[in-house]
């Protein structure tokens, strides 16, 4: 190729629909919009037998969210999700992507389609290679596809030149064997999609309270008093978490939601499998909402915790005994807190003071708290100062590791979560280095690796030369799109674990290699015979996935059989592993687990016996392992964002129908918008004070460091989101994301703090 091609498809004519926002979630309107993809997806009898199979005990974990099952409560067709639903119609549609589809459509046509027409070409059935200067792909044998990755890895002048990027989807024995592999290839260069997502929770939680996981149980919904649910969408991203608001709800405890949208399903909730609920109104879930402005979480946290203190005068508000038994630095907090100006926190946060008083009376009603959030919190520059503030006002009241109490960060991706355990992580602990050295009889590098940001600049600055993904989406995922197609742009070569086409494949190295995998619903045969792998929820608990649905091809290689053939082929003698037998028997790569990594003493028999087992979790059993030996309070200045006359801030989110850069449909169904993505959901006043009106276009543009960057025609949108706050689409708007600035310690990029202006298409 002469020009490298564009990461941006051309923008296409959108005929977008807006109607209100809905007020329930779920319900029948959800039953209907599932039936309608599997009917899409081709495949009704394959796709629906899939569901019967999804989340049971002997079936496979729901290729979703991360949410956990409750174990009392399995219907037939395991807990029902809309999107659960969309993600199997995903994996079992009919169609297919063929060496004949390759030989029709060159890479130049595949990069003019859209994200969602990419997805819906189907499954990948063979490898695949784009050969140096070629126009189209080409079918290549796996054989050769492992040996030429081989080459070119062994003939890198340092194994640091190579990066193995993760997503979420990998098994837990997959991640495992691809982190020993990478290790003993060379490098610690193992970023992954939590660099972008949850990255801000581990680090913050694991400085406040010595565990970088969250400490709930699904069951300390049940006996809860309050749950505070702030910077998360649980509607559209964890439908199933609904079912456990409502019997927490039904149970007694309140609901306090933060966020800058009224998110339908935070509003009301009719569980589909509830005819009393699908007849009847649903239920109120949220007892209590507060619109916060983006980004200023901590004003509005800061302002409340004024409030408690000084409903604390008397000392019969806070946990005092656990304050001074089990925490650190309390003293210094509240001294930090009493100097902000209550006014001044309640006129940034956006909320109004009569809101914010009832907020702290609800919070000082309650002596047990569990407080859940995700993206709202952690894509911000602060995000990791966002998280330790709302660990502030849970060590206050005590309200962690306790029955009914605690954090819970709600995790992405399937198995994003387990994958870390796993030693998925460019800054491995040293004890875990050790392990691997004993039990594998090699040196595994010391040196800190790429993450996901980090690589990106590497590979533009030419550091690095090969791009291997384990499943993903890289260029769409990744912020700052046409930075970011440089850098895979200037890679010898560019490899991806795939299930299904995305722009990933399009936007490659010099030369690329497609290895099309089984997804997690499909039957994984092995030389010793039918395997399973196991995965970890949100919740800490690890349990068994076991594919029953026919491969999508013949020519399918599992993740971990792909992670064995590839390390036989580059590492040949030099590996002691017997990656023949691994390959063979997963149970095998499970005992390597076990004696490797705590917690997983006898694996294979737990893992085997009904729900699976919990990890050991210090922060749930009030164990705080911090360099304190303490829960440790923090001191978390304000958000330093200060938008001129002229700027607002833009926060990129997720639609009804997407599964991250998987775009299952064009319609957000809960927020009202039908038929296109290209949407910027403004205030009202906003709009009036620049004179335009719905309907209309704007282009935006961000500027940091003085580089432009600019995104065109999105369509207005009116929407109850506070003044100054916009909000897009992902990935559609990760063009304006710029690649270097991202939250303090984490290194998550600031997706949902991004300062943009406004102007109007010509
Ligand atoms: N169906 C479906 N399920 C998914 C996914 C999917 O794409 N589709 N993605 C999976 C993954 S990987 C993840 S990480 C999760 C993501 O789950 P979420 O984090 O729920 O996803 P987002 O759409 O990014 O939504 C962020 C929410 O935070 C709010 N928000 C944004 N900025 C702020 C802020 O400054 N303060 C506050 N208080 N709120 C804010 C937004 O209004 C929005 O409601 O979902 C997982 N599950
Ligand atoms: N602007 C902005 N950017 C964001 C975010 C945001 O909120 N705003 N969110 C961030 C977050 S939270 C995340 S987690 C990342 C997501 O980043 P990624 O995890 O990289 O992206 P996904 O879209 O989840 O990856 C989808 C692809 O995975 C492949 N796939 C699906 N199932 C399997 C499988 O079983 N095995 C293998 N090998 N491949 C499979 C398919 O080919 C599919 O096209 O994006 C981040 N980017
Ligand atoms: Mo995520």
């Amino acid at each position: 190729m002469k020009n490298p091609l564009s990461p941006i498809p051309p923008l296409e004519e959108e005929k977008i629909k807006i109607s209100k926002p809905k007020e329930v979630a779920a319900g029948l309107p959800a039953l209907v919009s599932s039936t309608k993809h599997l009917r899409d997806e081709q495949n009704f009898a394959n796709c629906t037998s899939a569901l019967f199979n999804m989340n049971q005990m002997d079936g496979f974990d729901c290729p979703g969210c991360a949410w956990p099952d409750p174990d009392d409560e399995r219907s037939r067709l395991g807990e029902y999700c809309e999107n659960g639903v969309k993600a199997i119609a995903e994996e079992a549609t009919a169609k297919r992507v063929t060496p004949e589809f390759f030989q029709q459509h060159s890479i130049q046509e595949l990069s003019t389609w859209s994200d969602y027409q990419l997805g819906k070409s189907g499954r990948l059935t063979h490898p695949m290679i784009l050969k140096e200067g070629a126009s189209h792909y080409e079918k290549i044998s796996w054989e050769a596809a492992f040996q030429a990755i081989a080459t070119e890895l062994n003939s890198l002048n340092s194994p640091d030149e190579a990066i193995f990027y993760t997503s979420g989807r990998t098994s837990n024995e997959a991640a495992f064997l691809y982190q020993l592999f990478v290790r003993q290839y060379g490098t610690n260069n193992l970023p992954d999609c939590s660099n972008m997502c949850h990255e801000s929770s581990g680090v913050a939680l694991s400085q406040t309270l010595g565990i970088g996981k969250g400490s709930v149980k699904l069951e300390d919904f049940y006996i809860t008093d309050l749950v505070i649910v702030i910077g998360q969408n649980p509607g559209t991203n964890h439908p199933r978490m609904l079912s456990a608001l409502q019997k927490a709800k039904k149970a007694g405890a309140k609901i306090i939601s933060i966020n800058p949208l009224p998110e339908t399903g935070l509003i009301r909730f009719k569980h589909p499998q509830s005819p009393s609920d699908m007849m009847g109104r649903g239920t109120t879930l949220t007892d209590l909402f507060l619109p916060v402005r983006i980004n200023e979480d901590i004003a509005l946290l800061k302002a409340i915790l004024k409030l408690l203190i000084e409903k604390d005068q008397e000392q019969t508000l806070f946990d005092h005994d656990f304050i001074a038994s089990q925490t650190t630095a309390y003293q210094d907090f509240i001294n930090d807190i009493t100097q902000y100006d209550f006014d001044t926190l309640v006129q940034r946060s956006g909320v109004s003071e009569k809101k914010i008083k009832k907020a702290a009376r609800m919070i000082a009603r309650a002596d047990k708290i569990i407080t859940c959030w995700a993206m709202g919190l952690t894509q911000h520059k602060n995000g990791v100062a966002n998280i330790q503030e709302v660990v502030n006002l849970l060590l206050l009241k005590g309200s962690v590791g306790r029955p009914g109490a605690g954090t819970c960060p709600v995790r992405g991706h399937s198995n994003v979560q387990g994958d870390r355990t796993m030693g998925i992580w460019e800054k491995p602990k040293p004890a875990f280095l050790d392990k691997l050295a004993a039990n594998f009889e090699f040196e595994p590098p010391r040196h800190h690796g790429f993450n996901t940001v980090e690589s990106i600049e590497a590979m533009h600055e030419g550091k690095a030369k090969v791009f291997f993904a384990m499943g993903g989406n890289f260029i769409s995922a990744t912020p700052d799109t046409n930075y970011t197609a440089e850098a895979l742009q200037n890679c010898n070569l560019t490899v991806q674990v795939s299930t299904k086409l995305n722009r990933s494949h399009v936007i490659t190295g010099k030369r690329a290699i497609i290895l099309p995998c089984l997804g997690r619903t499909e039957r994984d045969v092995q030389g010793s015979g039918e395997q399973f792998v196991s995965v970890e929820n949100s919740m800490g608990i690890v349990h068994s996935s076991t594919g029953t649905m026919t491969p999508a091809s013949k020519h399918l290689l599992s993740e971990p059989a792909i992670v064995c053939e590839l390390a036989k082929a580059t590492l040949g003698e030099k590996s002691k592993v017997n990656w023949h037998l691994y390959q063979n028997e997963y149970d095998l790569v499970r005992d390597a687990i076990e004696s490797t990594i705590t917690g997983f003493e006898n694996y294979n028999g737990r893992v085997r016996s009904g729900y699976g087992f919990y990890l050991p979790n210090c922060a749930r059993d009030g164990d705080f392992k911090t360099a304190t030996g303490k829960a440790n309070f923090t001191i978390n200045p304000l958000s330093d964002i200060n938008l001129s006359e002229e700027e607002y801030l833009m926060m990129t989110i997720r639609s009804h129908d997407q599964f991250n850069t998987t775009i299952y449909g064009l319609d957000d169904r809960y927020r009202g918008i039908y038929n296109g993505r290209r949407v910027i959901l403004m205030n009202k006043a906003d709009i009036k004070a620049r004179g335009w009106k719905q309907g209309q276009h704007l282009d935006l543009v961000s500027i940091y460091d003085g580089i432009e960057r600019k995104a065109l025609r999105f369509m207005i949108v009116e929407y109850p989101i506070p003044t100054k706050c916009v909000a897009t689409y992902f990935p559609e708007a990760n063009v304006l994301v710029p690649v270097n600035h991202f939250a303090d310690k984490s290194h998550t990029p600031i997706s949902k703090s991004v300062v943009v202006q406004l102007f109007q298409t010509n």
